[in-house]
Order: structure tokens, then sequence, then C-alpha cells
């Protein structure tokens, strides 16, 4: 069993991005700007946002960070992305989710100008990807494509089993999993809340893609010797020995499984660390412009 770390990875990632914007300032240029867009006052918001801006800092990336209360309006929400659409200081932007229940995320979602969207979840930059065309792919399904890169993973060929079917991981890792490409044409299965006999379904995967957010649902009696597990799942678990009171745990039982893998994502320090990587490397493309450049 190898560990897929994503930590040490995201760090490296962060590293060549650090040296790319050293050249950039040393030719007389700014360095990439990031912007995030935080509502409200959900723990797990917060850090997901910390951990962007601190990314931002380790790779000489700007970022500006927009707090609002709770209360603001939908209609408030949409003027902010407005400026944010037409600031040429900004190259890309996020609006963190989860969004308080009275903001309707698919209309924030839809405010954004693709060219900005560096989560990749507008539908043009969805229509893109799933057209091959080129986009910001969304944060989450990028990492773990970068992941199975640089491990040299290969999936080609391979039987790809996905749970969950989210716009932000399920679908788009199930397209780009099975797009031609390397990594990539694999044969997806995308199981769902309603699949009937999931383990017959794991336990046929040659890479097992978890996005759940079930803390340790995957058994070792569900899945196959010599598996690829890919754990999506950062669910908190109350832990009273920790200083926080919880500690992360994925969808994968870890401590039982990882042992019949060949290769297993951790949490923390798997998923997580290349997500908010790959949310820069793509802050790094709307700079140099490279995506919507040309027909495709
Ligand atoms: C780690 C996210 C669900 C819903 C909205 C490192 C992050 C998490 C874990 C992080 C996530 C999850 C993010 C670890 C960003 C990933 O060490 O394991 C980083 O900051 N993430 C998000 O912005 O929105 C989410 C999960």
């Amino acid at each position: 069993m190898e560990l897929l770390d994503g930590k040490g990875l995201a760090n490296q990632l962060k590293a060549e991005l650090a040296e790319k914007v050293k050249a950039l300032l040393a030719a007389g240029g700014r360095a990439p700007h990031l912007a995030a867009v935080l509502v409200g006052d959900n723990p797990a918001s917060l850090s997901y946002v910390r951990n962007k801006v601190r990314s931002c800092e380790q790779s000489g990336f700007r970022s500006t960070l927009i707090q609002k209360d709770a209360s603001v309006t939908e209609a408030e929400l949409i003027e902010i992305i407005k400026g944010l659409n037409n600031d040429p200081e900004i190259d890309g932007f996020i609006v963190q989710l989860p969004l308080p229940r009275h903001i309707n995320a698919d209309n924030i979602t839809l405010a954004i100008d693709p060219k900005k969207d560096v989560d990749g979840f507008h539908p043009v930059n969805f229509g893109r990807m799933a057209q091959g065309l080129s986009a910001y792919l969304p944060a989450t399904p990028f990492g773990i494509m970068k992941m199975l890169e640089r491990y040299n993973i290969s999936t080609s060929g391979k039987h790809c089993v996905v749970l969950g079917r989210s716009n932000i991981v399920g679908t788009p890792i199930s397209i780009l999993m099975s797009r031609r490409g390397e990594p990539g044409n694999a044969t997806v299965t995308l199981c769902h809340s309603r699949t009937k006999n999931l383990e017959e379904y794991t336990q046929k995967a040659d890479i097992l893609i978890v996005a759940l957010g079930i803390p340790n649902f995957i058994k070792p009696e569900m899945i196959k010797e010599g598996v690829v597990i890919i754990d999506v799942g950062i669910n908190r678990v109350e832990d009273a020995s920790r200083k926080r009171g919880y500690r992360l745990v994925g969808d994968v039982d870890f401590e039982n499984v990882a042992s019949r893998c060949s290769y297993i994502t951790p949490v923390p320090g798997g998923v997580g660390p290349m997500t908010v990587a790959a949310l820069l490397l793509n802050t790094m493309e709307s700079y140099q412009g490279k995506i919507y450049s040309g027909a495709s």
C-alpha cells in the first residue's frame, strides 16, 4: 500500500507556482490575484477560506477576502459578484460554499463571469469541460486528476467507480475519468443514493472515488484487493481527546481498508490540499489568459 500524499504534492505544486510568480515579478509583471467571498460564520467555510488565503501567500499570489454577514441578501451578493466580474485587478474569484439557506447557490454561480470562474462551477465551464474544450475544471476533480497524473497511476481501460453525483465532485470526475486522455480513458460507473446492491459495484472497482460525505462508509469487504482509493470525504467527528473537540475522517474506514489497497489518499492530507492547489492552478491559468484565448 502506498499513501497518496496530497499535502506533499500540493506543497510541491505551490512551490512551482511560487517560482513562476517570481519570474513574472522579475520581468516587471504583477502577481496573480484571487478573491474569495465568504458569507456568514460557518466554521468549515471559514477554515477552507483561510486555507486558500494561506496557500495564496505560499505561492506569491495576491488575495482579497470579502466577508459578509449571514444576513446579506442574494441581490447584494450578486452586486458584489458583478463588481468582481468587472474588476481588472482580479484574475479569478470564488464564492465559498456552503452558503446560508436563504441564498440560492445556483443563482450565485450563474452571476459569475465564466472567465473568472476559477472554481469551474458555472454551466459554461461545466459544458466546456464535458465537451473536452479548455475550461476551468472544478477544483476537487482537477486536484484528483493532478494527483493521478503525478503518481503515474494508469487509468486507461480501468474500471473507475464513483460514489456520489454532486455537481462539484461526483458528476464532473466521472466525466473527466471517462473522457479521452491520461488520466482518463477509464470505464466509469457512477453510483448514488438510489443505487441497488452498491457492493457489487465497489467490489469490481479498480479505482474507487468516494464523495458521499458519510464518515467511514467504505469497509474492507466492499473492495477488491489492490484497488486505488480516492477518498473525497472530509467529515468532522466528535473527539474529546483533540484540542478542537473534533477530528477529520474520510468516507473510507481507512484503518481497516488501507492495507488492502495499492494506493489510498489519507484524510486529512489527501484530496483536500490538492483541491486548494488546483484552485491556484486555475487562477494562474486565468492570469495567463489561456482558457478563453482562442476558439476552443
Ligand atoms: C486536509 C469543501 C466540502 C464542501 C465545501 C486541506 C481543505 C480540506 C482538507 C480545504 C472543501 C474541502 C473546500 C484539507 C476546501 C477541501 O488537509 O485534508 C484543505 O480547504 N478544502 C472548500 O472550499 O469547500 C468545501 C468540502
